[in-house]
């Protein structure tokens, strides 16, 4: 059978999590309006007939301005280092930024054969992506709508064509390597990415402390950190009204996780400058690497 890792890369916010997620049917990946949203390497499987495509979902490159950052860009940076097929994921509603380039480098420093990938066609629909081609030697150019579900079916195509001759990596009915404990994490910052605006979101992460059925019911405690006490106030909310609506709104996708009914309890804590914190960044499960 073909199978391989073909890694998703490309500057903040191109669409890289929305189309991971329409690749494989299912949210493996949080996505959001705001750059910087994922922080970690996560594979989303794709089993055909004949072939298994492990799709990583990787950081959005940028330049850093904190440890996590840093962390983030060395997380892409090995995943396509690694990958048998790279797509490069751009904007097509958008100029060529610095970030594209800095991809572009990057995938110049590897012998990793890439695709170029013009998403947001929906937006953008007569552009071809022409001022990303020439940034680096793609095999190939594809457009597509990851939010719309369009010219997915051949870029599937495309990609299993590429793949080397290889074992099923995954069990077949795997979608993903991520513990429930961090999916249900990452939906909960998702929640916390929707409510709050300005740069208070950068600042957040989410750990589940602890899962324990209570009869049917599974007990979830997570909690959510910040860096400062006035970030706290924004996140609680007037009378809890906030957090409450952080966990309405996370509760019946948490519930889809575990397939049981949940009960949230999410605590707030602030854990002064956890970004540039080695060892806040280590307890968190950010490693160097
Ligand atoms: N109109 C349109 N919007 C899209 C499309 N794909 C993604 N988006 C939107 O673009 C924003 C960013 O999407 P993400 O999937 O989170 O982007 P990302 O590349 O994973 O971003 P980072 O994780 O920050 O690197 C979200 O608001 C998506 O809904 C698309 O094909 N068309
Ligand atoms: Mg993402």
């Amino acid at each position: 059978m073909k199978s391989g890792f073909v890694a998703l890369v490309g500057r903040p916010n191109v669409g890289k999590s929305t189309l991971l997620n329409a690749l494989v049917g299912h949210k493996v990946a949080i996505t959001s309006e705001k750059p910087q949203t994922t922080r970690r390497r996560i594979l989303g499987i794709l089993n055909l007939p004949g072939a298994q495509i492990i799709f990583v979902d990787t950081p959005g490159v940028h330049r850093p301005h904190h440890l996590l950052g840093k962390r983030m860009v060395g997380t892409a940076v090995r995943a396509f280092r690694e990958a048998d097929l790279v797509l490069h994921v751009v904007d097509g509603s958008r100029p060529v930024r610095e970030g594209d380039r800095q991809v572009a480098q990057l995938l110049q420093a590897t012998d990793r054969p890439a695709l170029l990938v013009v998403n947001k066609q929906d937006l953008a629909p007569r552009q071809t992506g022409e001022e990303f081609r020439g940034l680096a030697p793609y095999r190939e150019v594809l457009a597509v709508s990851a939010l719309r579900e369009v010219g997915l079916e051949r870029l599937v195509g495309r990609v299993v064509a590429r793949l080397p001759e290889g074992p099923r990596y995954y069990p077949e009915d795997a979608v993903t390597d991520q513990p429930a404990e961090l999916v249900i994490a990452e939906l909960i910052r998702e929640k916390v990415l929707g409510v709050i605006r300005q740069e208070v979101p950068h600042a957040v992460a989410v750990e589940v402390e602890e899962m324990a059925s209570r009869g049917r019911v599974t007990h979830v405690r997570a909690v959510i950190y910040v860096e400062k006490e006035s970030q706290k106030g924004i996140l609680i909310g007037r009378g809890g009204t906030r957090l409450k609506e952080i966990g309405t709104l996370a509760r019946p996708e948490v519930e889809e996780v575990l397939g049981t009914p949940a009960y949230l309890e999410l605590w707030v804590k602030v854990r002064g400058d956890w970004r540039n914190r080695p060892g806040s960044l280590e307890s968190l499960g950010f490693r160097e690497h």
